[in-house]
């Protein structure tokens, strides 16, 4: 079938040039940091006046006031903001890395709504704005680790999804976490292919969705999401391969049995429930010991050795206590 071409078959091998991330990265911080001064959350424009004031309709490119939250900063270089987002998995919007960035100006983050619901006390409906507010903004830098081989770094903005689900006072009854993606043909080209089932879904159980290390996610480089990365809310998990991190989401759901997801729905086989990052355990059809992080791969730059738990395990690794992580792929 035709499907499997493009089912998480490892990345090309493109040469992209480096745009010295580092300095941009260094400068962008120091413009945060003197925003953050000015406004404690939320969005704010370059010289710190109000949303409303200056922004286009979808928000595109607005500046996020966010403090970086060095608990939660890997050292390795930061992938170059060309690169993260221009080289993505966005499926409703095409199967090619080059598609997400080419196709999806048609995504209308705004106005946004997500719906928090399921077994808890306060189910709500969150406007994409009142979501920004919930908490002061984080600037987080992560390792991403995609199950097809590649990495990147990344200066997340968001919240530690925690905060949400405090506020919606789980039940007992609330075991996981299911995250659920817009499914909208006028905006998603891609939809039109039946490569997974859409709406695209994700879940967690719950202590791995209580985790401060998981990441209610709205920016990136101290910006909002671009639609290529899962405007205007996604959610990102470092320890696991990428495609737990589902983008673009209108529903997180709290239930009592393990949700059907995605891509364990496309091929049970390859893609678990779990789907942490372990070198120690392949992918059925190619090894998962290394990676070529994005933005290093010259023709004899070596592959970096991907970490356990991608280099989460202090933090992570008490979660699977006594779990088989071969069976519990
Ligand atoms: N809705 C949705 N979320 C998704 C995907 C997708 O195709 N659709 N791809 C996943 C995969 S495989 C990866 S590696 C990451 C990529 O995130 P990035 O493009 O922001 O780097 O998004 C994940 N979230
Ligand atoms: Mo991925």
């Amino acid at each position: 079938m035709w499907i499997k071409r493009n089912g998480h078959l490892s990345g090309d091998d493109i040469a992209r040039s480096e745009i010295t991330p580092r300095e941009v990265f260094e400068n962008r911080r120091r413009v945060l940091r003197a925003l953050g001064a000015a406004a404690a959350t939320g969005l704010v424009g370059v010289n710190g006046e109000a949303l409303a004031t200056m922004t286009s309709p979808d928000a595109k490119g607005q500046k996020l006031a966010a403090k970086t939250n060095p608990k939660y900063v890997v050292t390795d270089k930061v992938t170059s903001f060309k690169d993260i987002t221009t080289y993505n998995n966005y499926y409703e919007f095409g199967t090619d890395k080059s598609d997400p960035a080419q196709n999806a100006h048609s995504l209308r983050p705004r106005p946004w709504k997500l719906s928090v619901e399921g077994a808890i006390k306060n189910p709500k409906v969150y406007d994409i704005d009142e979501l920004l507010k919930i908490a002061p903004l984080e600037e987080r830098v992560y390792r991403l680790r995609c199950v097809e081989g590649w990495s990147m770094v990344i200066p997340w903005v968001g919240v530690s999804l925690s905060e949400l689900i405090k506020r919606a006072e789980p039940t007992g009854n609330a075991k996981y976490v299911q995250f659920i993606t817009l499914a909208d043909p006028s905006q998603m080209p891609g939809l039109s292919t039946p490569i997974l089932e859409w709406p695209y879904s994700e879940g967690l159980r719950m202590d791995e969705a209580m985790h401060p290390l998981t990441l209610l996610t709205v920016g990136l480089y101290g910006e909002v999401l671009p639609n290529q990365n899962g405007a205007p809310v996604r959610i990102i998990v470092p320890w696991k391969y990428g495609f737990k991190s589902a983008k673009s989401l209108v529903k997180i759901r709290f239930v009592e049995k393990e949700p059907p997801t995605s891509w364990n729905t496309y091929a049970p086989t390859e893609y678990g429930f779990y789907s942490n990052v372990n070198p120690n355990v392949d992918h059925p059809r190619w090894s998962q010991a290394t990676e070529r992080r994005i933005g290093e791969d010259g023709f004899f730059t070596p592959k970096r050795k991907t970490l356990m738990f991608n280099g989460y395990a202090d933090q992570v690794a008490s979660l699977y206590q006594g779990m088989d992580l071969k069976k519990n792929f």
